[in-house]
């Protein structure tokens, strides 16, 4: 320890907390930072309600109307901070290589001495909490523990919701457990007797850093989401992509979902989509009637650790604890057991504050007749129309503990994980990709999900309707090569075969076919239930399907249609293979290999080959 630096500055640590070198590393940080004060995060409710007031009085949260919304708050961010910056993601790897063409780099050297000076004094004047978090299970054998160092009390309050944070990971840590070191800054340091903004950020400078070979996490200038609350894609999707390709497992941006068959029968599934194909109201599926006796379960909505086990299945935990989902385009159609999980105990930020002290956004039913927008200006429906303005930002979120989800699985929890039955890989494609289409091999599946692509719905990414590859749905969140992370999911395949594991069958599913008319044809949400029905027929050998050049999909026999009226010609337009499309779309993929030639398998390139094969012969 630097000990002129830290003069006058208390360490403070709690007698229970007895990690040398947690201890070592926060007096070092602290040294860098200069905070005025340093506090141990125990994870309280004491601690979270003296917290959440501080930011009342700060003006960084709003308490919401207890009578509608118990015990939530609303925060407005700075507008310039309102989404995760991918532009300022960097993944330091020692070689340029093993960050691979798809991520920025910069050489860890030139990375840290560009940060140090940014680091220098950046926590003046405000507080550094200690944040100990466990991704995953408190002590399960598939989780791994963060600490995080920030000076923002938005993002203790948010831990809280979105890991298991507090006083018992410091038990699980011991005395020399290990743990990812995750620094945060919002990147405004005070001066003496400067007055703090409700939302403190750095506007013109903003790093999210990963140090794949010392497993470090550095974040410099924003406050929100992502790019601040570290153990959601930072630690549990960049990081632990890196831990999985050395250690064996797959750390995935999926879904799982527990299915109860009428007879009692359950499965897993794990579930990739990229943004904007509602992946949360997929988790929280509720079927349809007509479906008689079948159950949806939520194990997790964004993320899956999966890891080998003995019995020879692949075991899945998620790693979060809450949900930080999308507000805009939720409602009691769309997902209700999301709304029902919004009732209370919830962190809104960027959502529109109504008359009534509640929280109002776009697509959440009838707009109130006022309101104040996200960036603290009335809005009308008048104004709305007049000028196009949003009452609750695009990306505005809500903060929610899984506990408040109706459909919580029972084994959520469980330290051991859930079995994975199944993988679905899915995308939003308003043409060529078929409803449902289960891979030949394993091969044929990994295909599928190198592959993926979907297309662009949000102007903030330019035309509509151009199709992005998303390979995974882990584009933005693969923290090394992503061609060597294919070749980490082929090898599963032989290094699970060879210790006699079962392989999960994998699936392509896409609900976004259009017609002719530019409709949506499949009406998705619940009956996607019907879809989900099928793969566990296939599962279980009960129908064959229909076999084509990309895969095997159901035929119109095979699917359930008990309360719905949808159509031969109708199945036909949402599964139908049109050769021509699909010609175009072997050369996108050819586009994309060419982009990831480096390392990329061979097996994939051969793959797309008998693909070609067999749309000729067709
Ligand atoms: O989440 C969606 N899912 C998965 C649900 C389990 N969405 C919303 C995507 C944006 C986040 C969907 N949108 C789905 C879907 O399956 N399908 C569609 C397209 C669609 C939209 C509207 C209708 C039907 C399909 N129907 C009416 O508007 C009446
Ligand atoms: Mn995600």
């Amino acid at each position: 320890m630097n000990a002129p630096v830290m003069q006058g500055l208390e360490l403070n640590v709690p007698d229970y907390v007895k990690n040398a070198r947690l201890i070592a590393w926060v007096a070092d940080m602290a040294a860098l930072c200069k905070p005025a004060r340093i506090e141990w995060s125990d994870g309280s409710e004491e601690e979270y309600d003296r917290l959440c007031d501080l930011m009342v009085q700060a003006g960084t949260l709003k308490r919401l109307n207890p009578a509608k919304r118990p015990n939530s708050y609303l925060a407005w961010s700075d507008p310039s901070d309102v989404a995760r910056v991918e532009d300022r993601t960097f993944i330091c790897s020692e070689k340029q290589e093993d960050a691979g063409p798809t991520n920025n780099w910069m050489a860890p050297a030139e990375m840290r001495a560009t940060l140090n000076p940014l680091f220098d004094g950046c926590m003046k004047g405000r507080t550094m909490y200690v944040i100990p978090f466990s991704m995953g299970p408190l002590g399960s054998h598939i989780a791994h523990i963060g600490v995080e160092l920030s000076d923002s009390p938005y993002v203790v309050v948010n831990m809280k919701h979105m890991t298991r944070m507090g006083r018992a990971v410091y038990d699980v840590l011991g005395v020399d457990g290990e743990f990812v070191p995750c620094v945060h800054t919002v990147g405004a340091p005070l001066a003496q007797g400067q007055q703090d903004v409700a939302w403190p950020c750095n506007p013109t400078t903003k790093y999210i850093v990963h140090y794949p070979e010392t497993r470090e996490i550095w974040s410099y200038g924003s406050g929100y989401g992502g790019n601040a609350l570290l153990g959601k894609k930072c630690l549990a999707l960049r990081i632990a992509s890196i831990m999985g390709r050395d250690q064996g497992w797959l750390a995935e941006h999926m879904l799982i979902l527990g299915v109860t068959s009428p007879e009692g029968k359950k499965y897993h599934v794990a579930a990739a989509f990229p943004s904007a194909c509602g992946k949360t109201n997929f988790a929280m599926l509720i079927p349809p009637t007509a479906l008689n006796g079948w159950k949806v379960t939520t194990i997790g909505d964004d993320i899956a650790w999966i890891k080998p086990h003995a019995d020879g299945k692949l075991y899945a935990i998620n790693p979060e604890a809450g949900y930080f989902g999308v507000a805009p385009g939720t409602n009691t159609l769309t997902n209700p057991n999301c709304m029902a999980s919004l009732n209370r105990d919830v962190i809104f930020t960027n959502v529109a504050l109504t008359d009534d002290g509640d929280v109002w956004w776009e697509g959440m039913g009838d707009a109130p007749a006022h309101a104040i927008d996200w960036q603290g200006k009335d809005w009308t429906p008048a104004i709305a129309k007049e000028t196009g303005a949003k009452a609750a930002h695009p990306n505005a979120r809500f903060t929610v503990s899984a506990i408040n989800n109706p459909a919580l699985d029972t084994a959520w929890d469980d330290p051991a994980g859930v079995p994975i039955d199944a993988f679905i890989f899915g995308g939003r494609r308003s043409n060529t990709v078929p409803l449902a289409t289960e891979a030949r091999t394993w091969m044929e599946g990994v295909y599928m999900a190198a592959t993926m692509g979907s297309e662009t719905t949000a102007a903030a990414f330019g035309a509509q309707g151009v199709v992005r590859r998303d390979p995974f749905a882990m584009l933005p969140f693969c923290g090394y090569n992503m061609s060597d992370y294919f070749q980490h999911w082929l090898d599963m395949e032989h290094k699970l075969e060879e210790s006699g594991h079962t392989l999960p069958k994998i699936f392509c599913v896409n609900w976004f076919r259009k017609g002719a008319d530019g409709k949506f044809v499949w009406p998705g949400y619940g009956d996607n239930m019907r879809v989900l029905k099928w793969m566990i027929d296939r599962i279980e050998g009960k129908v064959k399907g229909e076999d084509h050049a990309f895969g095997i999909s159901p035929t119109y026999e095979e699917i359930t249609w008990e309360g719905l009226d949808f159509s031969r010609e109708q199945f036909e337009s949402v599964t139908d293979m049109n050769p021509e499309h699909w010609k175009a779309e072997l050369a996108m993929h050819t586009e994309l290999f060419q982009k990831l030639a480096y390392h990329l398998p061979q097996e994939l390139i051969d793959t797309k080959g008998k693909m070609e094969a067999r749309l000729t012969q067709a």
